[in-house]
């Protein structure tokens, strides 16, 4: 909880620490009032630093009781040391010695999950970022490095697993009937990738042969219920740990390779070394329950915690400022992954869109920061969208530049190079720079500006000089703390398009699509032996994180829909005819207008649903309007309610329109077979609801068939869309099926706990769910405001989804959410902080909207005892 004003660490202000710790050796007496820890740390002077005199070793260390110390084996008197609310100081008088340091922590009572906790009946840990200083003093910053042991002691009937990091060496039975097991990681890690695990789980068990032949256990555990939901997640990691030895030669090195299924977790996943800890939803599944989207999910969120191992664990961050270093890298690795394991250009679509949709608005926002920012007050806040996927995007950009062998070359080097170290940005630049003989001095300032920059292109073509010429001009809007920006290094890739819809070569080798690498703020490029005005095709499969500017006609966008070569392009073509005509619809919906479809758009998606030239992957990202969330990012000024007026009359009006070629649609997707989440598969059954959910605006005849399909499918993606398309239709008999649906569904699976995530968020993101429905779901049996899922689920997916409720006119809306941040902010503030972003971004709406929001703001600022977290984020949205 805060001081006065709680303290900004800066970049600039880094320093080695006085000391490092060689060998760090953990025992931990599990007990249900509480655990005691005992930490013997070999620690060592930093002799690289100069000291006057033996500098007091300060470790940090909250939220526990200190029971004793001793250096040396010799105990430290009380008056001897001092003991502050965030660290424990001792008086130094040797260059080499060892603590010992005897603490209490309360597990049962620690609802942050950072640190040591309980989950359902078991321990678990998270420590990342530092979270570590919650189980017992110590250095904790990711530049201090050491060898761990773990010795666990508890009651082996109520824990009888009991896990750590990397081996287990030791396994006895105590004469007071408790267990004692030791664990023994032999690479030395910084403390964030410790982790701990004791309960009653379940184990299933697999294997993996390395390229070299070494034989790796992989085991996965989780409660005795889920065993038949491990599959997938092993197949998952067995798929990313041949795919890390072929396309970046790295092979696990341990043994045994654990991952831990956990109800309550902040996050996703951590990537622990050796015992990888994820939230349950992100590594069960199975046939029945599972979505599409929850099967890519957990192969992609498996594949990015694995590859931390060496992006990450065996190659780590010097300081938490560094964060994307592991972050971006791993992000932009699974997302390689995915993509060579389903289809390419619509990986890259989504992840695209995603960037557009959610960390431009970051970027634009108060809370805009560098992807290597400069300063923070809680680093939990800095776990953002900016530092893990533009991040990614920014190392794409060097793949890009330097090419595929040449980012192998630049990561061979540097995980070479920088084997068992704490590194930097700046060294993997370096790594990429040396190994490829290229300069990245300008291309470096993605790590330090912050702001999505804009280019602006204008063309000219000469027909009697057959030459055609790009005007580029690059701005980048001012950020906080940033109000002047240098030019990018932007890796620009165009193609130009011929009358007939051609790919014009354009040089001697014949390559349709250059990369220009756009330096200037103003800059001219000139392509000769044009023949004819092309239309350009600009920053093809999303070249850079920017936002691209040319004044497209309607008419040139649905030709670029359907004929444009670069799959990206071809779908963002629909994306920009599509918001162009919404935000003119939504100022005619402002002016009290009728509302009339512009033809164009009509026939563009006719043309879509004949046209035999895209797969059904492709399609089906192409029959989706762009969500309103982007439309509203595209607007000067947000009206939340008249972009989905807006955005809700086209798809109506298209369901209408192409009612009998959705229903073509449908009909022919709409295959009887056993499921399968292969990639086929899941683009044709997305394809299939994505028509299914217009037919059901159509009319009633459709919304039979969405009841048919709901209880018919013999798989939960189908039944799951059934019922969200139901959820969100408007007659009187949707209503009662969807109420049936829901009742049927609870009925059905109140049990599992997946299920019923999946049950609390289709109704918080329901067209018809009113705050009063939100208030009795969270008194519902169902909800828990200490379990994240549920309040991402039940509150999270209202405050970002729910658009006509959140944001009704009254402002209860945001009322309502800053009453349950300041619950959080108690029981858990990551939570708290995160759940806050849809307020914090007041500037942007229409101006009562936008007062009301603050006035939230302003209302949690004045509580007591706001967390760093909250504080952080409140404080600068209201700069
Ligand atoms: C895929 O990055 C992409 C991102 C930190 C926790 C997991 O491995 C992680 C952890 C946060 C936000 C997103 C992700 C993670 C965290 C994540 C997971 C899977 N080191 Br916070
Ligand atoms: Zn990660």
């Amino acid at each position: 909880m805060k001081d006065a004003q709680p303290r900004t660490i800066y970049l600039k202000d880094y320093q080695e620490p006085d000391y490092w710790i060689d060998q760090t050796d953990l025992t931990f007496h599990l007990g249900e009032d509480h655990t005691d820890v005992t930490a013997v740390l070999q620690v060592r002077l930093n002799k690289s630093k100069q000291h006057e005199h033996l500098p007091n070793l300060v470790l940090d260390g909250t939220d526990m009781q200190l029971l004793s110390v001793s250096i040396d084996n010799q105990p430290i008197d009380s008056n001897q040391y001092t003991v502050t609310t965030e660290n424990l100081s001792l008086p130094v008088s040797k260059e080499q010695f060892v603590v010992t340091i005897n603490t209490r922590i309360k597990p049962q009572e620690n609802t942050s999950l950072e640190g040591l906790y309980r989950s359902n009946d078991m321990f678990c840990t998270q420590c990342e970022a530092e979270g570590f200083r919650k189980i017992t003093y110590y250095l904790d910053r990711p530049d201090v490095m050491a060898k761990f042991s773990t010795t666990i002691i508890a009651d082996p009937k109520k824990y009888p697993v009991m896990l750590s990091n990397g081996n287990l060496v030791a396994d006895e039975h105590l004469a007071d009937g408790l267990r004692k097991v030791k664990w023994e990681d032999p690479f030395k890690k910084p403390c964030y990738l410790f982790a701990l695990v004791a309960g009653d789980l379940a184990c299933v068990d697999d294997e993996f042969i390395t390229q070299s032949g070494r034989k790796v256990a992989l085991k996965l555990f989780t409660e005795a219920a889920n065993v038949d939901k491990c599959a997938h997640a092993l197949l998952s990691l067995k798929r990313s740990m041949k795919w890390d030895e072929d396309v970046y030669g790295r092979e696990y090195d341990l043994d045994i390779f654990m991952i831990v299924a956990v109800d309550h977790f902040n996050m996703g996943a951590m990537e622990n070394k050796g015992l990888n800890i994820f939230n349950s939803s992100c590594v069960l599944a199975k046939p029945e329950t599972a979505t599409d989207g929850t099967y890519q999910r957990i192969e992609a969120i498996v594949a990015h915690e694995y590859f931390h191992n060496w992006s990450g664990n065996r190659v780590t961050c010097r300081d938490w400022f560094q964060l994307s270093l592991k972050e971006g890298f791993t992000v932009f690795r699974d997302a390689e992954f995915s993509a060579d394991m389903n289809s390419r250009p619509v990986k890259r679509i989504e992840d695209a869109n995603f960037l557009r949709t959610m960390q431009f608005p970051e970027d634009a926002g108060p809370t805009s920061h560098p992807v290597r920012p400069a300063s923070y007050i809680e680093i939990s806040n800095f776990y953002t969208l900016t530092v893990y996927e533009k991040g990614a995007e920014v190392v794409r950009m060097i793949h890009n530049i330097v090419g595929k062998e040449g980012f192998r070359k630049g990561s061979d080097l540097y995980f070479s190079r920088h084997d068992g170290q704490a590194v930097t940005t700046e060294d993997f630049v370096k790594a990429m720079e040396e190994a490829n003989n290229v300069d990245l001095t300008q291309f470096r300032r993605w790590y330090t500006q912050s702001g999505t920059p804009v280019v602006q292109v204008s063309d000219n073509y000469d027909a009697a000089n057959k030459r055609y010429t790009l005007t580029v001009k690059q701005k980048c809007p001012p950020t906080p703390g940033q109000v002047e920006k240098a030019p990018f290094h932007i890796p620009f890739a165009v193609g130009l398009i011929d009358s007939l819809g051609n790919d014009m070569p354009l040089d001697e080798q014949g390559n349709t699509t250059l990369v220009l690498d756009i330096k200037e703020a103003e800059q001219t490029f000139t392509f000769s032996n044009i023949n004819e005005q092309p239309l350009p095709s600009l920053a093809r499969d999303f070249s850079a994180p920017i936002k691209v500017e040319y004044p497209y006609t309607r008419d040139q966008l649905m030709f670029l829909m359907s004929h444009d070569n670069d799959g990206f392009n071809r779908w963002d073509a629909g994306q920009k005819l599509a918001v162009d005509i919404i935000k003119e619809l939504v100022e005619h919906q402002r002016a009290g207008m009728t509302l009339t479809l512009d033809e164009r758009l009509v026939t563009a998606y006719k043309s879509l649903l004949t046209s035999a030239s895209l797969d059904k992957a492709m399609l089906a990202k192409m029959l989706a309007l762009p969500s309103e969330d982007y439309i509203a990012e595209e607007c000067d000024v947000i009206y939340p309610l008249s972009i989905h007026v807006a955005r809700d009359f086209v798809r109506r009006t298209l369901a209408m329109k192409l009612h009998k070629q959705f229903k073509a649609c449908y009909a022919a997707n709409n295959i009887e077979k056993a499921y399968q989440p292969t990639a086929d598969d899941i683009a044709e059954r997305s394809l299939k609801n994505i028509c299914l959910s217009y037919l059901t605006l159509a009319d009633e005849q459709g919304i039979e068939l969405s009841w048919q399909q709901y209880q018919q499918a013999n798989n939960m993606t189908d039944r799951f869309s059934a019922l969200s398309i139901l959820e969100n239709a408007v007659s009187v008999k949707a209503r009662d099926y969807a109420e049936q649906a829901l009742a049927s569904f609870y009925q059905q699976w109140q049990h599992d706990v997946q299920m019923i995530e999946q049950w609390l968020s289709v109704q918080a993101g329901g067209e018809y769910t009113d705050l009063e429905k939100i208030h009795q779901l969270m008194q519902h049996e169902a909800f828990d405001m200490k379990n994240p899922n549920k309040v991402r689920a039940l509150i999270g997916v209202f405050a970002n989804r729910n658009k006509v409720h959140f944001h009704r006119d009254d402002g209860a809306g945001y009322a309502f959410l800053a009453d349950q941040v300041l619950v959080l902010n108690r029981l858990n503030p990551q939570m708290a902080s995160r759940l806050l972003t849809p307020i914090t971004r007041w500037k942007r709406y229409d101006e009562t909207r936008g007062a009301l929001m603050k006035e939230q703001l302003q209302r949690i600022m004045k509580e007591k005892d706001l967390s760093k977290d909250v504080y952080e984020i409140v404080s600068k949205s209201l700069q």
